[in-house]
């Protein structure tokens, strides 16, 4: 193989939710992985303080996850799950089975965290349907939600510039506040005191409005992640939950980012001891390391589906490479992991460090508000004036710089590192952010 330079040209790949432009003229590259950490193409290590983006849980390239990809491609390389069955996908579903919330373990697999939301709302609507009242089809989001770039996914969401340039939404949707609360909550330890059940109760308003006899499903993140780091409220879930119960409507976790110990338990819905009808996970389901997603569907759910159906085929819906036994076979390694390294616990056991550690930066300059909950941490930095989103930009990029791997969403940096991090990384991170954060005008 000749030397040539890699890569030749940065111009054909459009880069996802990237300032092409920006970062075409000054890019920032890693060309390997391993455990906590990122390698640029001179050689130096950057901490990753966000587990890629919220997935690779376990750290980078574990042997295990690489041995058990690279045996799966050399045996059976693809087969397709439409009418045609692969052993690694069956098994699969059922170890997933065994760490979701009881009863939830009827399993749908997607390739990412948007088709699992749009899987989740499609199952949700053929539910109703199959049970005789196909007059329930609105759909509840929430304002701020992200449940993935979908056409699905971004109606039930409620992040305007993912939303506004693609015209008309799917119809039947409405949205619930958001449930960010600075000005009662702001540097709140772990969960909020303040707002949960009055937040909760706005579905009650939309069921006033709309009637329960026409909404199918409420659709939120436990934790909200991308739009900045949304910890719910003391009591909010629960109320969620009561109100979805008493008016008939099924409740939907996006578990993409909080699923897989986020929260130092396997799901947010045991952590949180709430229980939905339908449960959405990607991202460190396979710890990233081939693209999977799935949707946890209730028995009660999955049964009916398939009691009611007027065809053979039950559900019209699936994905060429649902299932796939590269996927499999990455997330059988990856769920070995958690167990084995018990890194679930591991989390819950770190988390008061967590804590502790994000809150030390209340002090450094611009920061408005902190939030953590289990190894998620979110710091809200002042917006510059007339500059929304630039501090937060530069932050981010002095951090690289210096080191370590953070994410930032506007003027908001957010953190989810490995569950293997040391608590030494811990205070690393913390030290890196407030030695940016003093730099920045
Ligand atoms: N639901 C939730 C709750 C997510 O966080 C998705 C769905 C979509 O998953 P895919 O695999 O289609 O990307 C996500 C994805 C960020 C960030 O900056 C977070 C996500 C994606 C991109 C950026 O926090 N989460
Ligand atoms: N577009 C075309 C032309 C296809 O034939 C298919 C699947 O057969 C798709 C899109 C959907 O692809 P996937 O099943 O990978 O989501």
């Amino acid at each position: 193989m000749p030397d040539t330079p890699r890569p030749n040209s940065l111009d054909a790949f459009w880069m996802p939710f990237t300032p092409n432009r920006a970062f075409k003229a000054d890019p920032r590259m890693v060309v390997r992985a391993e455990g906590m950490h990122y390698y640029t193409p001179d050689g130096r290590a950057i901490l990753d303080g966000t587990s890629g983006l919220w997935c690779v849980a376990a750290g980078h390239c574990r042997p295990r996850i690489v041995e058990a990809i690279s045996k799966a491609a050399g045996e059976l390389d693809y087969a397709t799950n439409f009418n045609l069955g692969s052993p690694s996908a069956f098994e699969f579903a059922n170890r997933l089975g065994e760490i979701l919330p009881q009863n939830l373990d009827r399993i749908f697999f997607t390739n990412s965290g948007s088709e699992a939301a749009d899987t989740a709302l499609k199952i949700a609507l053929a539910y109703q349907k199959a049970r005789g009242k196909p007059g329930k089809y609105r759909l509840i989001g929430r304002e701020r939600g992200y449940h993935g770039t979908n056409f699905g996914g971004i109606s039930v969401g409620g992040i305007v510039r993912n939303r506004m340039t693609y015209g008309p939404m799917v119809v039947g949707v409405d949205h619930l506040p958001h449930t960010h609360d600075i000005a009662r909550n702001a540097f709140s330890r772990g969960q909020p005191e303040h707002g949960g059940e009055d937040f909760a109760n706005a579905l009650e308003r939309l069921v006033q409005l709309h009637d329960s006899s026409t909404i199918a499903a409420v659709i939120v993140e436990p934790v909200a992640g991308s739009t900045g780091v949304i910890i719910p409220p003391k009591g909010y879930l629960q109320r969620l939950r009561e109100l979805c119960t008493k008016h008939d409507i099924l409740l939907i976790f996006d578990e993409v980012i909080t699923g897989f110990g986020r929260l130092g338990a396997p799901f947010a819905a045991d952590f949180f001891g709430v229980k939905p009808d339908l449960l959405t996970m990607a991202k460190a389901i396979t710890n990233a390391a081939v693209p999977m997603g799935a949707v946890a569907c209730s028995r009660e759910i999955y049964d009916t589906i398939l009691a009611n159906s007027e065809t053979p085929i039950e559900l019209f819906h699936g994905y060429t490479t649902s299932g796939h036994p590269l996927a499999c076979a990455a997330g059988l390694a990856t769920l070995d992991i958690y167990r084995d390294e018990k890194l679930f616990e591991r989390a819950a056991e770190l988390a008061p460090y967590w804590e502790d550690a994000m809150h030390s930066l209340r002090d450094a300059p611009h920061v408005i508000d902190i939030r953590n909950l289990g190894l998620i941490g979110g710091i809200e930095l002042e917006p510059r004036a007339g500059a929304p989103m630039q501090r937060g930009l530069e932050v981010f990029r002095k951090c690289f710089d210096a080191g370590v791997l953070i994410r930032v969403t506007g003027d908001i940096l957010a953190f989810s590192p490995p569950l293997i991090i040391e608590k030494a990384q811990i205070d690393l991170i913390v030290n890196t952010v407030r030695g940016a954060l003093k730099q920045v005008a």
